[in-house]
């Protein structure tokens, strides 16, 4: 089955569709390959995986291709395009043209190519089309910025391949709890963990996403000190070494205040950290024909304008840009007057940190909702990136993840919901109504405050029939996702998903509590299953045996309550 006509409309800016098809003979895709864009033919491992589209050897100057495949593809270079942008030409002739002005377009012109052709039987299908295509944002990824344990070297080469299949072009290391980022700043890499960013930064290339290598000095780097200079230029000679070009200093989460020599030497925060970035750009600059330096300031999400801010407007490079979380943590709404007025207090470029989905404050959470709540034209306010930091659990990241990469190509376009529909039926494809059912029990609490409507109706109404037919369904969709053949998600959503099956179980004791009140065996069961549901120190945000319970009558153990975090579920 193809892409739908709705869906290409979405996913691509400006898709021109006149309602013909190309129907062409064989059961792949064979472009005989043509190229203008490179004098050199370079176009290995533009597609991530073929997926249906095979390109042929092309054809060297006086050298024709044996086969010549069912369509002609030509690649075009084009200067007037966006980076990343690409456009794309379906003609009838089965004359197929990408054209682009950086090989990133190119790639991102043949995933299009890719997502219209439909295979069936002996033959593929194309619709003639013209796409006219570019982000919002020049930079867009991932930051793994979180607190808590950090992803596994496995998932961060998935993520990599995520993102290139995602049109996220920056992969951004930073996790909290690897100490050489933080605490031991000043250590080299123990070698193992140092060829782990290695092959990292390798798999970057091979996706054409940038890597971002981040560290966190602020705590406690003494500003005049010659050899915690020293120490911060070998930490970044050492990734310079291995190809990395990005760079980012964050000075989130310190204690900022100056003391010591500190203060005397440079009196305020603002124009102490903007003196380490500017060191550090320097650095760069002496060693780097060409890269990128962001920096996080200590004041990261206040809206208002400061001291802090106005060292910062004013002494740090003009390159470098500066991340902003919204105008809070976790921002419910970013807004164009937060953005707009926080753009003129820092003067410089602003980065979107984006704190979703991420759950390190709710490590009893899942959140598997959309990003909502971003104005549609931040690209417009003065940000050029926008990149997302997600959960501990990578994979059940994606699902927010994706709605946020529609979000980073089209701002403009971007509709939550549609985003979260296409996003699950991506991730779990058959199950994709277990799913969604799923996420729909696990909303961002930090982000949105909607609840679960229906379930707070229907115990309000105390409509046990319905409330009957919403426990089966959970406990049909934990039973089902816990068989999906993504293997990954269930160990991740593990735990969630137990605890779907337990509320159910738990459920069916309130039921026959109800039913027999006083029967002390009835009430035993209730409490067997409470605790059930407590040992796997997990919740669903919808916690809905427990809401059953309280807005029924029967009564649980205060502590038990307490312990669940339920006061703190919406
Ligand atoms: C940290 C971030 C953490 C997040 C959510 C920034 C810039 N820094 O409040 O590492 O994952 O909150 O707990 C943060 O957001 N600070």
């Amino acid at each position: 089955m193809g892409i739908s006509l709705r869906d290409c409309q979405y996913l691509f800016r400006d898709y021109y569709a006149g309602g013909e098809e190309l129907v062409l003979e064989g059961p792949q895709l064979r472009c005989e390959l043509a190229s203008r864009y490179a004098m050199n033919q370079d176009v290995q491992g533009l597609l991530e995986d073929g997926g249906g589209i095979q390109i042929l050897k092309p054809a060297g100057p006086g050298v024709a291709t044996a086969d010549k495949g069912n369509a002609e593809l030509m690649l075009e270079y084009d200067g007037s395009l966006a980076a990343d942008g690409y456009r794309l030409v379906i003609g009838k002739e089965a004359k197929l043209v990408v054209a682009a002005s950086s090989r990133r377009g190119l790639k991102y012109g043949l995933e299009a190519l890719k997502q219209l052709l439909t295979i069936e039987g002996d033959c593929c299908r194309l619709p003639v089309v013209t796409v006219e295509d570019e982000p919002s944002f020049p930079v867009r990824g991932i930051i793994e910025g979180f607190y808590g344990t950090p992803w596994s070297f496995a998932d961060r080469m998935d993520a990599v391949r995520y993102m290139g299949g995602h049109r996220m072009n920056a992969f951004m290391y930073a996790p909290k709890d690897d100490p050489y980022h933080r605490e031991l700043w000043r250590e080299p890499y123990p070698d193992d963990i140092f060829a782990g960013i290695h092959e990292l930064k390798q798999e970057c290339d091979k996706h054409l996403v940038d890597f971002y290598y981040c560290i966190s000095p602020g705590n406690d780097l003494e500003f005049r000190s010659k050899e915690d200079f020293s120490r911060l230029e070998e930490k970044l000679a050492a990734m310079i070494a291995v190809g990395v070009r990005h760079f980012a200093l964050l000075m989130d989460d310190i204690d900022y205040v100056l003391t010591g020599d500190n203060r005397q030497f440079l009196e305020r925060s603002g124009a102490a950290h903007a003196y380490v970035t500017n060191r550090v750009y320097d650095y760069l600059a002496s060693c780097l024909p060409s890269f990128t330096l962001a920096m996080c300031p200590s004041e990261y999400w206040s809206y208002w304008n400061t001291e802090y801010k106005k060292d910062i407007r004013e002494q740090l490079h003009p390159n470098v840009k500066v991340f902003w979380t919204g105008y809070f943590v976790f921002a419910p709404e970013i807004g164009r007057k937060h953005a707009e007025d926080n753009r003129s207090y820092y003067g410089h470029e602003l980065w979107l940190w984006d704190n979703v989905p991420v759950n390190d404050c709710d490590k009893d959470r899942l959140f598997l909702d959309p990003v909502r709540g971003r104005s549609s034209r931040l690209g417009q306010l003065g940000h050029t990136a926008v990149v997302a930091n997600p959960m501990n659990q990578w994979e059940c990241s994606k699902i927010t993840l994706t709605t946020m990469s529609h979000y980073m190509w089209n701002s403009e376009r971007y509709m939550p919901e549609l985003s979260w529909e296409l996003s699950v039926r991506e991730f779990a494809g058959e199950l994709a109504d277990e799913m969604m059912f799923f996420c729909q029990q696990n909303l961002n609490s930090r982000l949105y405050s909607g609840g679960y409507p229906e379930l707070e109706d229907a115990l309000a109404r105390r409509d046990l029939a319905w409330l009957d037919s919403y426990f089966s369904r959970l406990e049909q969709a934990a039973e089902r996702l816990g068989g999906l053949s993504n293997a990954k998600f269930a160990e991740e959503a593990g735990p969630w998903l137990r605890r779907a099956t337990a509320d159910a179980a738990l459920w069916q004791a309130i039921r026959r509590q109800l039913a027999k009140p006083r029967q002390p065996k009835a009430r035993e069961e209730v409490l067997q299953c409470l605790a059930t549901c407590r040992s796997y120190g997990v919740r669903l945000g919808s916690d809905p045996a427990i809401r059953a319970a309280e807005a029924l009558g029967v009564k649980l153990p205060e502590e038990l309550k307490k312990e669940d975090g339920h006061d703190e579920a919406q």
